[in-house]
Parts: C-alpha cells; sequence; structure tokens
C-alpha cells in the first residue's frame, strides 16, 4: 500500500512508534497482550497495540475521574471551543485519517473521506449545540415559586464501537459527550485498533495545547474481556455500544444489572420497497450503493429489495446488469467500487448465507465467490451476490454482514410489502421507491415502516448526521448523533424555588404544626 501513500498517512497520524493501546490524552500505558492490525487490502501488518489489563483500566478511570471533576465546570460554550478545534484538527488530517480507515477497514478511500466528514460535521454540530444545551420552564401550581428543569454533565460514558465504523461512531458519542461535560473512555474494535489510536492522539493534541486535563479522552483496547470492564463498572453510568445485537444482549443485560444507561447501536436488516410507479434509475443506484458500499458492512446496508411483481423482471434486470459493472480490489485504488470484508471470519460468514440461501429454497442470481490472485492475497475479497429467495428463509431474517443481496416478490398493495419489510427482527433504516403520495405516507405512517429510519425516494444507508440515528426491536432502541440524542448524555434535574415566606405544600395537603 506504499503506492498509495500510506507510509506518510501512518506518519502524519503519529503511528509511527507502535505499542499504544492505553491511554489518557497522549499518555501510554498498556500492559496487556499485543494486537496486531493487519489490513484486508493487502494483508500487511499496519501496527501494533498493546491491550488493557485491569490495573491500567483502573488508572484510565482514576484519570477520566479526576479530568471531569474539572471538565464539568467550564462553561459548555468553552466545551464546544475546544471541539471546535477538534474539528478543525480533522479538517487538517481528513486525507490521512481518511487514508488509515480505508487501508485498516477495507472501504473505499471515498467512504474512508466521507466517514471523516461525518466527525467534522458533528463536531461542527456539537459546537453550536454546546450553546444549546436547553431545558425547560414551566408553571408551579404553588404561588411565589418558580420551576424549571436543566441538564448536568453524567461522568464517564464508555463507547463501544464495530469495525466497520472505526472512528466516525466514536464522534458522534464523543462530540456530543464533551460538549455535555462527560469525559470518555473509548474501546474500538479489536479488529481497527489503529483508527482508535489515531484519533486518540489527535483529541489528545488538542487536550494539551489548552492545558487541559488528559483524562477527558481515554483509549482502552481488547476484546470483549475489556469491554466487561466498562459495562459492570458502577463509575461508568453511560455505556454507548455498537454491534451485534448478539453483543448488544450482553451489554444490555449486564449494565442493566447494575442499573447504568446503556445506549445500543445494532443490528439492521434493511429493505427497500420498490413499487410499481418507482423510478428504476434511481431503485438501482440507491439499492446498489446500499448493498455494496463498504462491501454490505454498514448497519444500514440494503440487504433486501422487496418489489412489486409488476416491477420485478425490470428492476431485477437492471440491478444484476449493474452488479456485471462493479470493479473489485484494493479500495485505495479509486477505480474499484468494492474492498475486500473485514477478515477470513467474515467471508465464513459470506459462504454459509450463500450456501444456506440455496439449501433453504432460493436461487443465485449473481455468483458469488471468493477472489484470489494478484492483488487478493488478503483472501477477503469477495464477489457482491445476489439471490432470489423469500422472507420467511432463516438466512434472510439473519443479518450477514456481506455484500449479499436478497430479492423478495410482492403483490397487491403496499400493505403487503410492509409485511414483509417489517417482518423481521431488526428495526434499524427502511425505504420505498416511489412517486404514489398515498404509498409514500402510508408507508411514513403508525401503521407503515417500524424502523428508527424511514426514507422516500433514497436507499437505506447514508443518514446525515444531523437527524437521530438508531433504530427499534432488535437494533436496540438508542438514538445517537443529531436532533436531540445529546440528552442521553446528560442528567436532567427538575428545580423548584420558593420565594415566599411561606412553605405550602403541592397537591393542596395541609400539614399544620
Ligand atoms: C453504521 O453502519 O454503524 O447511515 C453506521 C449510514 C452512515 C452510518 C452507518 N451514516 O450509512
Amino acid at each position: 500500500a506504499k503506492d498509495f501513500g500510506m507510509d506518510v498517512a501512518l506518519e502524519q497520524l503519529g503511528l509511527k512508534e507502535t505499542n499504544h493501546g492505553t491511554s489518557t490524552g497522549n499518555h501510554h500505558f498498556g500492559n496487556g497482550a499485543t494486537i496486531t492490525s493487519s489490513s484486508p487490502v493487502d494483508g500487511a501488518v499496519i501496527g501494533k497495540v498493546t491491550t488493557t489489563t485491569q490495573e491500567d483500566y483502573e488508572k484510565v478511570v482514576a484519570s477520566a475521574q479526576a479530568a471531569f471533576k474539572d471538565w464539568r465546570m467550564k462553561p459548555a460554550p468553552l466545551r464546544g471551543e475546544i471541539v471546535r478545534q477538534f474539528g478543525e484538527e480533522l479538517r487538517r488530517l481528513k486525507e490521512p485519517l481518511g487514508k488509515l480507515v480505508s487501508y485498516e477497514m477495507g472501504k473505499s478511500y471515498q467512504e474512508g473521506l466521507g466517514e471523516v466528514q461525518e466527525m467534522i460535521d458533528i463536531c461542527d454540530f456539537a459546537v453550536g449545540l454546546s450553546r444549546q444545551l436547553h431545558g425547560l420552564t414551566m408553571h408551579s401550581e404553588r404561588p411565589g415559586h418558580r420551576m424549571y428543569e436543566q441538564y448536568h454533565p453524567l461522568g464517564i460514558v464508555g463507547i463501544i464501537s464495530a469495525f466497520n465504523f472505526p472512528v466516525a461512531v466514536w464522534a458522534w458519542n464523543t462530540a456530543l459527550a464533551w460538549i455535555s461535560g462527560d469525559v470518555c473512555i473509548w474501546k474500538p474494535s479489536e479488529k481497527t485498533p489503529l483508527c482508535g489510536v489515531a484519533c486518540q492522539n489527535i483529541i489528545a493534541t488538542v487536550l494539551k495545547n489548552n492545558n487541559l486535563p488528559e483524562g477527558i479522552s481515554c483509549l482502552v483496547n481488547g476484546d470483549y474481556k475489556v469491554g466487561e470492564m466498562m459495562t459492570t463498572d458502577k463509575r461508568v453510568p453511560l455505556i454507548s455500544a455498537t454491534g451485534s445485537t448478539r453483543m448488544g444482549r450482553i451489554v444490555a443485560s449486564k449494565v442493566g444489572e447494575r442499573l447504568g444507561k446503556s445506549l445500543l447501536e445494532l443490528g439492521g436488516n434493511n429493505a427497500i420497497i420498490v413499487t410499481p410507479d418507482a423510478d428504476v434509475k434511481m431503485t438501482v443506484i440507491g439499492a446498489v450503493f446500499g448493498a455494496v458500499g463498504t462491501a454490505g458492512q454498514r448497519c444500514t446496508s440494503t440487504r433486501r429489495l422487496i418489489i412489486h411483481e409488476s416491477m420485478y423482471d425490470k428492476v431485477k434486470d437492471a440491478v444484476v446488469a449493474a452488479y456485471g459493472q462493479l470493479k473489485i480490489g484494493n479500495p485505495l485504488d479509486e477505480n474499484n467500487h468494492v474492498g475486500p470484508i473485514i477478515d477470513k471470519d467474515a467471508v465464513a460468514g459470506y459462504n454459509n448465507a450463500l450456501e444456506q440461501v440455496v439449501k433453504q429454497g432460493g436461487k443465485i442470481l449473481v455468483e458469488g465467490g471468493v477472489l484470489s490472485g494478484a492483488g487478493y492475497e488478503s483472501g477477503c475479497y469477495v464477489k457482491p451476490a445476489i439471490a432470489e429467495a423469500t422472507n420467511d428463509m432463516q438466512i434472510v431474517q439473519h443479518e450477514t454482514f456481506a455484500p449479499v443481496l436478497y430479492l423478495l416478490k410482492y403483490s397487491g398493495d403496499v400493505e403487503n410489502a410492509l409485511d414483509l419489510q417489517n417482518g423481521v427482527a431488526q428495526g434499524l433504516s427502511s425505504a420505498i421507491m416511489t412517486n404514489n403520495l398515498r404509498e409514500a405516507e402510508h408507508f411514513l405512517s403508525q401503521r407503515g415502516s417500524d424502523c428508527g429510519i424511514a426514507n422516500v425516494n433514497i436507499g437505506t444507508s447514508g443518514a446525515e448526521i444531523g437527524g437521530a440515528f438508531g433504530g427499534e426491536k432488535d437494533t436496540g432502541g438508542g438514538r445517537e448523533s443529531g436532533s436531540d440524542a445529546w440528552k442521553v448524555y446528560m442528567r436532567r434535574q427538575t428545580n423548584t424555588i420558593n420565594y415566599t415566606t411561606e412553605l405550602p405544600l403541592a397537591q393542596g395537603i395541609k400539614f399544620d404544626l
């Protein structure tokens, strides 16, 4: 990957020296076993990080707790100023960071840059929000009393993120948490640990330049055992976790047991409904990007196309033809559309899905397969595949994190398509392609899509940061990013002040002494 300027990028991101892994600010002290990060792009080792031991973790928490005492007293707009500076650094380092995301995770360079852009956008959003952490005022039922509410910081926010958005998901959480006055401990995916170190280096410099306590941003590394240090820790009032539904259930139960808060962003099984008067050209762009973008590894990736029978052959032929144009290869090369998937386990999951769909009665329309030979040495490049299937097949009900798209047919009205769309355990993103006002509004109504995201004439992926992001049912119910998602990072306090010399009781109660 030297040809693509990776060496320079690693240098710019401070990743030349290895043995990072656990840190508060720019203070590194990981003592656990080593994780080697190798690229799915070419199989080469990119670097190493050390994992976090329980003892390291205690140091991290102590540093975060100390930092919180200071940080919570800074006025929120000043905290916003720090996030603004962080956003500026991200602008400056957009290219090297986008490149690292592409190289360590495998998504296209364009998508790597897009991911860093999401970080920049959430910083801008958070800066504005730092002057808008509004509560309400209410009228008291008692004379001479004033009642209002205010939002206070929570404390330490634990962030557990996934490999597929190795930098943006952290930023969505951390930018809002910081302006809220919280401090963060981040456990990035053990599949993309260097993205974590690179981000930590960026914010550590900003904190240092402003003479702020380094524990405002902390990094821990390792597998679920390190995650468990946080999920079971009462000193961490909020855990924000992104990953599989299986992982989310474990996190929710550990955090729930100690009555902590959790924000969960789990699996999706996203569908596009293609109605009789859908625009076929728009449908093809939306569906193909949704299914093969990020090699099918977004939680918002399009897994199912639910096509009206009157459109079925036309849409099928157009999508199959578009798949014929796809170029698979090194994601740093801008001529390619599809890069590798994350690792050999993911390849096994992909192979299994293609095997299962046939076993369960489906029919392959675009043949899959693992690519080999020059340029594909990592063994992680797979061909985006399409199968005709039915919604009740067990494999269609399951989220396979790879480029496998299922075509389903519906007849009659949009109600039937909605039954299929909603007939899965997950509830993240959904879309309808229609020019029919009645269908569109039906889809958006309370008897329509049951997902957290519902789009009209747009695909399922690529949500903007300004809206609340998340989903229902097995997706976990959390909301991150825009709108009023910030409220989960703060605690609400209701305040009532009596400015009389009497003490009237509420509810008209008389209590004479
Ligand atoms: C994810 O896959 O975890 O809507 C997040 C999208 C992106 C975020 C995806 N903005 O596709």
